[in-house]
């Protein structure tokens, strides 16, 4: 009789344990359906190296990738007026983006550890107008300040 009993709860128990594991990996996948997504997105970002501020030539941290570790008058051709995405990984300042050769022009702080996923939705103060943006703009790249 009690064996019967601690077999009746024996398989009770698998049955539990068996529907916990049949529901329990379409709930993880529910709570956020963009997890592969939002995990390569951050991958293209943190290919960007420590001490370096980077540009990518398409938004979402995709596309070629420039990276700068000192001041950089100009830009090489790939990245200049491409850059459509950025991350600032340096180590202790801002990194100002520029849209003109050898600073200047309009310029964008990008504060240290931050980053934009899509310099299109970036307006550039007193631009040309409302829909004048970052995207496709930078020429040149100082740190800190000037
Ligand atoms: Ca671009």
């Amino acid at each position: 009789m009690i064996g019967n009993v601690r077999s009746k709860m024996a398989k009770t128990g698998a049955a539990a344990l068996l529907m916990t594991g049949a529901f329990a990996t379409p709930a993880l996948a529910q709570t956020d359906p963009n997890a592969a997504e939002i995990a390569a997105l951050v991958a293209g970002r943190e290919d960007c190296p420590p001490r370096y501020a980077c540009l990518w030539v398409h938004a979402n941290w995709s596309g070629s990738r420039w990276q700068g570790q000192d001041n950089n008058p100009t830009l090489p051709s790939f990245i200049d007026m491409k850059a459509s995405s950025t991350y600032n990984n340096g180590i202790n300042c801002p990194v100002h983006f520029d849209t003109v050769r050898g600073y200047g022009g309009h310029v964008m702080a990008e504060g240290l550890g931050s980053y934009r996923q899509n310099l299109a939705l970036n307006p550039i103060p007193n631009g040309n107008g409302p829909h004048d943006n970052f995207n496709d703009r930078f020429r040149s790249m100082y740190w800190c300040s000037r």
